[in-house]
């Protein structure tokens, strides 16, 4: 049974740029569904239990037919969540140093590009989905965007940086303005999180 990781700081803690009731009914609510949905989809699938969700959806070919698509749009739905709440913080650094920084710099040139880019791409985002800061197997640094919950792990990507861009993470605060949720999200992005996952040598 998965179970829903606990938030890394409170509910508030990331006001003013994602408001408390915001957070609050992102994590208990589709969070926690996804979550329990996923339980329930695997509920007779013995095979699964005690295997990582990362690995479920790694190998997301493998997974019988009958399930795929739910354990697609549930398991994607718990796994990106557990990344993009891990991906931020309060009293974030405006920018990553190091190894990260590098990368970014290589393949975008500057940070300031990289930010742009990515904000472009997830501003014009069609409909529900995510866009991504991935690691290619060759080790390239790229920005991609998918929709649903669909996840870069089961395309063979790296997931270094998850922005949830589906209304109801930004809604309630921002209605229809979804660059300014974006531009207030890049005052709360934990840059040391994301170096870590670059950093871990691929299993
Ligand atoms: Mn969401």
């Amino acid at each position: 049974m998965f179970q829903l990781p606990a938030l890394p700081y409170d509910q508030s803690a990331l006001e003013p740029y994602i408001d408390t009731e915001t957070v609050t009914i992102h994590y208990l609510k589709h969070h926690q569904n996804y979550c329990s949905n996923l339980n329930k989809t695997l509920e007779n699938h013995l095979e699964y239990s005690g295997m990582a969700i990362d690995q479920i959806i790694r190998n997301i070919e493998t997974i019988p037919v009958e399930i795929r698509q739910a354990v697609i749009n549930n398991g994607g739905g718990f796994y990106n969540h557990n990344l993009y709440w891990e991906n931020i913080m309060p009293d974030a650094r405006k920018e990553p140093d190091g190894l990260l920084m590098d990368e970014i710099t290589k393949a975008f040139v500057s940070f300031a590009d990289f930010q742009k880019l990515f904000t472009d791409s997830a501003v014009k985002l069609f409909g529900s989905g995510w866009t991504w800061l991935v690691q290619t197997k060759t080790g390239e640094l790229k920005i991609v965007n998918t929709a649903n919950q669909d996840c870069p792990l089961s395309m063979g990507l790296r997931p270094l940086l998850a922005l949830d861009v589906w209304e109801h993470a930004y809604y309630l605060k921002y209605q229809n303005r979804r660059a300014e949720y974006i531009a207030n999200w890049w005052n709360v992005v934990n840059w040391k999180v994301a170096a870590v996952r670059l950093e871990t040598p691929l299993g």
